[in-house]
């Protein structure tokens, strides 16, 4: 059976406790937030609310996360270490730093990397296929509260994916897929300029914090394999990455000047360190590319243009495309999930799905179909910039056309007159689609467009996208998904301003905004039925006089004048029954 035993970490309010729940039976524990709640007014307990939660145990930075799941990697005996190709592990950072050897207890000693055995296909939705249940499907299960063989047909159908590299031990498994509740994705690491090793394990720490899902790291420059090192080792939740970024750094960024094998081999070399899944823009074919010629904005995606112009200047069908069984056959050996990049996406309304859009979504279900031949696990690709209207159809057509590949989106915006306010153009887009079966959206921050984002643009990011998530997973009517709102609303009714905020996205926010009206700590605490106010409580009224007079006849007869008499104030006051927040000196939406 399941119950919740205590947790150490880190948390960002008074009323929130870390907590596991656990399956003995499978030794599985899922780390959640607990987060206690005051008694109602009239006396009845209201039950602590716990939630799904991904900000991991917490860690030391220079030691790392323990590997949660290397026993159950080995388990499967179908794993080997190697020697890692084309690099030394002492380039990888300081040495406490460094994976823990995967049979033993973690030590933060060096450990090689883990591949599949020659002939074996380590995937999860290999596992499920062969209809094996994996502590990692357990683990999930129990985190989604949904039933375990729901995830492992979801897995073998390729309607969901658990993005769990075998070298990222240290990852809490996670599902992407329309069964399940809709996901946020953080970007961190744009660029070498602005941002130290450090900040981008921080940043990563932060974004999880609020409840990013997954974390893509963007890095660029030269630290970029240590970067990256750093931030796998001490990211609870899955990595995914641009390969191509690095290949064109590894040219010295003349994009004419990339090769299968230079990818190939950044590809691989990511797959050692633990990269969970891996944006691949093989959907942007020569022939697609003049497609664009005519649009407002051309190719905004940066692997997309990256790859256009590859294709262009040698005029050769793009590698990736070429060698996508290549690829197959490694991310099959250490379970990488492919991202298919949506190189082609619209960048302004006037492009959305247009001929090259869709012409792109269609190689992207042709490739969906091929890397299921290798078990591998597949999400796909979104736009973008698209008008309202227009957003439901994007879905629906790549669910079709892809047999039901979990859909990632970014966004999308659904106006482009609101630069500095993306996240919000681009949450009403995020909302929509996820609304009708987007398993997974990639944020936007208030930056986008316009520069790199901040601590702060990362938090907002990250809010605004739980936001869209929980809104489409309320509607889609996603099981237990409006709990949160009933309890909020409940404490709200109440005056359970404590509650109110713990229950919230971000409680200290909303706890700082109210005590800019009210800072006096009574005002929180406040304990009165909230249905006509601290001073028209009828049951209050009734409880005063039966302390006062007894239980009869007489009393009756006072309370009927006590009655008519407040009844006359209420009356005399206005004679409303809405009466505003006595704390708050504007109305309520
Ligand atoms: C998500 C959906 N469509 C694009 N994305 C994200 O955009 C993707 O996951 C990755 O983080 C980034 C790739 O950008 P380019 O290279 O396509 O511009
Ligand atoms: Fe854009």
């Amino acid at each position: 059976m399941t119950h919740i035993s205590a947790q150490n970490s880190p948390l960002n309010y008074s009323t929130h406790s870390a907590e596991y729940l656990v399956d003995e039976e499978h030794d599985i524990r899922v780390p959640v937030t607990r987060i206690s709640q005051d008694d109602s007014p009239d006396g009845t307990a209201n039950e602590p609310f716990t939630t799904y939660r991904t900000t991991g145990p917490g860690s030391d930075p220079t030691r790392g996360l323990p590997p949660l799941r290397a026993e159950w990697i080995q388990a499967r005996q179908d794993v080997e270490t190697y020697q890692a190709r084309g690099r030394k592990l002492e380039d990888d950072g300081p040495k406490a730093l460094r994976r823990g050897t995967a049979s033993q207890e973690w030590q933060g000693e060096d450990r090689p990397p883990l591949r599949a055995r020659p002939g074996k296909r380590v995937t999860q939705m290999h596992y499920a296929r062969q209809g094996v249940i994996t502590p990692e499907m357990r683990f999930v299960a129990l985190r989604e509260g949904l039933d375990v063989e729901l995830v492992r047909s979801e897995l073998a159908a390729g309607r969901a994916i658990i993005p769990n590299n075998i070298n990222h031990p240290e990852s809490e498994p996670m599902i992407i897929g329309r069964a399940f509740s809709v996901k946020v994705n953080a970007n961190i690491g744009n660029s070498a300029v602005t941002s130290s090793i450090a900040e981008e394990v921080s940043k990563m720490q932060w974004a999880t914090q609020w409840g990013a899902d997954t974390v893509m790291d963007l890095s660029t420059g030269d630290d970029i394999h240590t970067t990256r090192e750093w931030i796998l080792r001490n990211s609870p939740v899955p990595i995914g990455t641009v390969p191509i970024y690095q290949a064109l750094e590894k040219v010295g960024g003349d994009h004419q000047a990339l090769t299968w094998e230079i990818f190939r081999d950044t590809v691989i070399e990511q797959c050692e360190q633990g990269v969970d899944y891996m944006t691949i823009h093989a959907g942007v074919l020569l022939r697609y590319v003049p497609l664009t010629t005519e649009r407002v904005t051309g190719i905004v995606s940066r692997g997309g243009s990256i790859m256009a112009g590859w294709c262009l200047g040698h005029h050769k069908e793009s590698f990736l495309y070429e060698h996508y069984d290549e690829l197959c056959e490694i991310f099959a050996q250490y379970d990488v999930a492919f991202s298919l990049g949506d190189g082609l996406r619209p960048g302004s309304l006037a492009d959305a799905n247009d001929a090259a859009q869709f012409a792109e979504l269609d190689t992207l279900a042709e490739l969906t179909q091929r890397a299921w031949e290798y078990d591998v696990q597949v999400m796909v690709e979104g736009p973008g910039h698209i008008p309202l209207h227009l957003v439901r159809e994007n879905v629906e057509k790549q669910q079709e056309l892809c047999h039901g590949a979990p859909f990632y989106t970014l966004g999308p915006l659904v106006t482009d007159i609101a630069p500095g306010y993306d996240h919000i153009t681009s949450a009403i887009g995020a909302t929509e689609i996820a609304r009708y079966g987007t398993a997974m959206l990639c944020y936007v921050t208030p930056k986008e467009h316009l520069g790199l984002p901040n601590r702060d643009d990362v938090k907002t990011g990250v809010i605004t996208y739980k936001i869209a998530a929980h809104a489409a997973d309320v509607a889609k009517g996603h099981p237990g998904a409006r709990d949160r709102d009933d309890a909020l609303s409940k404490a709200r009714f109440e005056f359970r301003w404590r509650d109110q905020f713990g229950l919230s996205l971000d409680p200290q926010t909303a706890e700082e905004f109210h005590d800019e009206t009210l800072p006096a700590e009574p005002a929180k605490t406040a304990h009165f039925c909230s249905m006509c106010g601290p001073k028209f409580c009828s049951m209050r009224i009734s409880q005063d006089i039966r302390n006062e007079f007894g239980d009869s006849d007489e009393q009756a007869r006072i309370a009927q004048e006590g009655m008519a008499a407040k009844s006359r104030e209420f009356r005399e006051a206005g004679g409303t029954v809405y009466l505003p927040d006595p704390s708050m000196p504007t109305v309520r939406a």
